[in-house]
């Protein structure tokens, strides 16, 4: 499984970063490369370093890392949208190359950045590493908590469902059912040529999806701009949130070890936590809600997987670590019970499917992060569990891009980064490779 793992990465290398799919992927994308680094930390760790520079490189000045940075050598109808529809270089403050998406995705990367250093600290370029990503983690940061505080309370927010990282959740049903999707003839979806249509998004959400990302274009990527009625969308994502948070903890880490003050920023997390509590908690449900910035929707609120995410956090008020894990082996996502993996949507809603891109199947980076949730708030035999059940799924499946999370089926694309970059990861723990 370490050979197959590392043949993965090898494979999906192109230059000095990684792509999550040879075919349905072929750019660099921003989470995708944190969690690959994670994983290539134990195979490579001056490759994992510059798996992540490779993606800041591509900072804006504004702060944000992008969703995409785009390879000037992959013909433009590879994927889409594509930079001609991004026209990144033509924005205020993008880098005039590469080319780049101009939305965002959840961000992990100074929880990455931490966990890639702690794998080689003596290495000599680890700590160099480490100096020359701080500033850039604390512009990003900076960026997610002030132009994207669109609630006005301390939390960053998403205008655009990819950014949540979780793009087909039914939790953006209804935030998404006031926007008037963009007419099927003006764009070509590329992701229906790799994968199946049964599992990707419809063409009506993709056709919203299409509609906001002009418009945030034509805004000049200007957060506080208004736009048009029916492509407005804001939201307030726990899942995001919490790894913002988790990255915050991180960066007091990396502070700390570069003979700074660690305080200051512990301090934010632990703001930002009660602020996240205060705003999306739902004790009836025992879950995290996100917050749609828009208005109310008159439909019953959805609960994805994004709710669990908070467990990863190493402080919360009392009650909310034990309710998150009664939620996650309760009827709602059924771990241990029905499923062998947490599945990305409530398996007691209506809109749950377990084939369709995030309105069920199960993804191994989630499923990573709750793990790592369930050892931090002791339990350690379900967190035991669950890396066994992550292991043989991921090795059954060719390291699938999803996989059913009942039957572990696996689902999307094959040999996809994450997953085989996480298991690297899983089996290091072990001494497997090491
Ligand atoms: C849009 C690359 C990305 C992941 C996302 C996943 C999917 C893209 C798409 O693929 O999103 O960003 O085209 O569907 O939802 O989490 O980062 O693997």
């Amino acid at each position: 499984m370490w050979r197959g793992a590392a043949a993965v990465l090898a494979a999906n290398r192109t230059g000095a970063s990684t792509v999550p799919s040879r075919s349905l992927y072929p750019h660099q994308w921003s989470w995708d490369s944190a969690f690959i680094a994670i994983g290539l930390r134990r195979l490579d760790p001056a490759r994992a370093r510059r798996e992540i520079e490779t993606l800041f490189a591509a900072q804006w000045a504004d702060g944000r890392v992008p969703h995409i940075v785009f390879n000037p050598a992959v013909p433009l109808d590879a994927y889409f949208p594509s930079p001609d529809f991004w026209r990144s270089s033509h924005a205020p403050g993008a880098p005039a190359a590469p080319e780049t998406s101009g939305i965002v995705q959840p961000p992990v990367h100074a929880l990455a950045v931490w966990l890639v250093h702690r794998a080689a600290p003596r290495e000599p370029g680890s700590l160099a590493f480490l100096a020359r990503m701080y500033p850039k983690l604390v512009a990003w940061h900076r960026y997610l908590s002030e132009a994207r505080d669109l609630g006005g309370a301390g939390l960053a927010a998403l205008v655009h469902p990819w950014e949540s990282g979780m793009d087909n959740s039914p939790c953006w049903d209804a935030p998404l059912a006031r926007v008037v999707p963009a007419p099927r003839d003006s764009y070509r979806r590329a992701d229906l040529d790799h994968g199946s249509a049964e599992d990707r998004p419809t063409d009506l959400d993709y056709g919203r999806y299409v509609r906001l990302a002009a418009a945030y274009r034509d805004s000049g990527y200007a957060d506080r701009a208004e736009r048009p009625d029916g492509a407005r969308f804001a939201v307030e994502d726990p899942g995001f949130n919490a790894l913002l948070i988790a990255s915050e903890y991180a960066l007091a880490a990396i502070a700390a070890e570069l003979g700074e003050d660690p305080g200051p920023r512990t301090r934010r997390a632990r703001e930002l936590t009660g602020v996240l509590v205060e705003r999306l908690w739902e004790p009836g449900a025992g879950l995290f809600l996100s917050r749609d910035l828009e208005g109310k929707a008159a439909k019953p609120p959805e609960y994805g997987a994004a709710g669990l995410l908070p467990l990863l956090l190493p402080w919360l008020p009392e009650g909310i670590a034990e309710a998150l894990r009664a939620s996650l082996r309760g009827p709602r996502f059924g771990l241990g019970t029905r499923n062998l993996l947490v599945p990305s949507h409530d398996l007691t809603s209506p809109a749950q499917d377990p084939r369709r891109y995030w309105r069920g199947p199960a993804w191994f980076n989630v499923n990573w992060l709750l793990l790592r949730g369930l050892r931090q708030h002791g339990d350690p035999v379900g967190a035991a569990a669950l890396r066994d059940a992550f292991l043989r799924t991921a090795g059954a499946t060719a390291f699938a891009e999803y996989v059913d999370p009942a039957t572990g089926r696996g689902l999307g694309a094959r040999e996809f980064g994450w997953t085989a970059a996480l298991c690297l990861d899983l089996l290091a723990e072990e001494g497997v490779g090491e």
